[in-house]
């Protein structure tokens, strides 16, 4: 059960205290040298890692995502979204809550991609698609702009406070998710793809900033090898 937007519109004009759900307002003054990351991995994501950095007119967010080894027992294409709550030291996904969504609008009715501006500030896959893999040994990657998130603390639609982002499979079940921290370099790739294997567990204090790759790149060198040695066969 939800209000159509119209229909809340109406209720608000004829005076019932009914909370209309508004359009998410492009967001301005995203500086390019802002950067902020999630990086996770667990035995039903083999390896995620998004970049999120300003764009040089300020307007909304440049997403680099990229996602590798996805069991085959979980059916895609996958959903991902920013959810509204840090990933715990337990690693529960659950406890992530629900999509970013400052505006109100729920996720029903689904996400129109072409109304980007309608749909919940979070819902990165129902704005630019899902993850499209199917087997567990391909990485694919996705960059876009999304107007709507903010890398400005005093922003409602700020991404760096405490977010995090989770991969659903099919069925909307939670299959991996991530903390959204501040970046201490820009840049994604080999050299600061620090994945681990206990995402949430160094940064359940909010926004804090990452601390580079040497201590932990150690654990997953093989397997982020792996997967680029895929990477590298595919293109
Ligand atoms: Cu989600």
């Amino acid at each position: 059960m939800h209000f159509s937007k119209s229909a809340a519109l109406l209720a608000v004009a004829a005076g019932a205290s009914v909370v209309s759900a508004a359009d998410a307002p492009e967001t301005q003054g995203n500086a390019a040298t802002t950067v902020y990351e999630a990086r996770f991995s667990n035995a039903d994501v083999g390896n995620a890692y998004l970049n999120f950095t300003g764009t040089p007119d300020g307007v909304g967010v440049l997403v680099t995502a990229c996602f590798g080894n996805i069991v085959a027992a979980q059916a895609g294409p996958y959903p991902y979204h920013i959810h509204q709550m840090v990933v715990p030291a337990d690693n529960n996904c659950t406890a992530t809550g629900g999509h970013l969504d400052p505006y109100m609008r729920t996720d029903e009715p689904p996400c129109d991609a072409n109304a980007p501006q309608t749909c919940e500030v979070g819902d990165l896959s129902g704005k630019h698609g899902k993850i499209p893999l199917d087997v567990n040994t391909a990485m694919w990657c996705t960059s876009y702009v999304d107007k709507f998130l903010s890398l400005k603390s005093d922003d409602q639609a700020f991404i760096g406070n405490s977010r995090s982002i989770v991969v659903h499979n099919a069925e909307k079940v939670r299959l991996a998710c991530g903390n959204i921290v501040a970046a201490a370099a820009g840049g994604m790739g080999a050299s600061s793809a620090n994945t681990t294997t206990t995402p949430g567990a160094t940064s359940t204090g909010g926004p804090a900033v990452s601390t580079g790759a040497a201590g932990r790149i150690g654990a997953n060198a093989l397997a982020l090898g792996g997967i680029l040695g895929v990477a590298a066969m595919l293109f």
